[in-house]
C-alpha cells in the first residue's frame, strides 16, 4: 500500500516535471510554426517566383523592392479573382505580408500595379 502510493507519487511528480519542460513548448499539439520568405521585387519581376506552404502553416513573405518603382505583392485564390493578401513595396523599401493559407491548392501571385503583371511580376504559391 505504502509502496504503490509512493509509486504513484513519482508518476505524478514526473507528469509535472515534464508538463513545465514543455511549457510553451514544442510537446503540446500546436500549429506549424510559421516561415519566413524573401522575395526581391524588381521591373518586372519576382525573385524567386514559385513558392511552397503548408495548410494551416502562417507564411511571412517579406518583399524587398530592388527596383527603381514602387511595387506590391497580391495572393489571389487559383483562379485569380479573388484577392486574399495585399501589401505595397515602396522604392528601396521592404514589406512584410503574412499569409496562412487555409486550403491545398495552387494561389496565383502578382504585382497588379497597371502593366506590371502583363510585363512578367507573376509567380505562384503552391500549398500542400
Ligand atoms: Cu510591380
Amino acid at each position: 500500500m505504502k509502496f504503490s502510493r509512493l509509486s504513484l507519487l513519482v508518476v505524478v511528480s514526473l507528469a509535472v516535471a515534464l508538463a513545465a519542460c514543455g511549457g510553451g513548448g514544442g510537446s503540446a499539439p500546436q500549429p506549424a510554426a510559421g516561415k519566413t520568405v524573401n522575395v526581391d521585387a524588381t521591373e518586372f519581376a519576382f525573385n524567386p517566383t514559385t513558392f511552397s506552404g503548408t495548410v494551416g502553416q502562417k507564411i511571412t513573405f517579406k518583399i524587398n523592392n530592388k527596383g527603381t518603382v514602387d511595387h506590391n505583392f497580391v495572393i489571389l485564390n487559383a483562379d485569380g479573382s479573388q484577392e486574399l493578401a495585399k501589401t505595397e513595396v515602396k522604392v528601396g523599401a521592404s514589406a512584410t505580408l503574412d499569409f496562412t493559407p487555409t486550403a491545398a491548392g495552387e494561389y496565383q501571385v502578382d504585382c497588379n500595379l497597371p502593366g506590371h503583371k502583363e510585363a512578367g511580376m507573376v509567380g505562384k504559391l503552391i500549398v500542400k
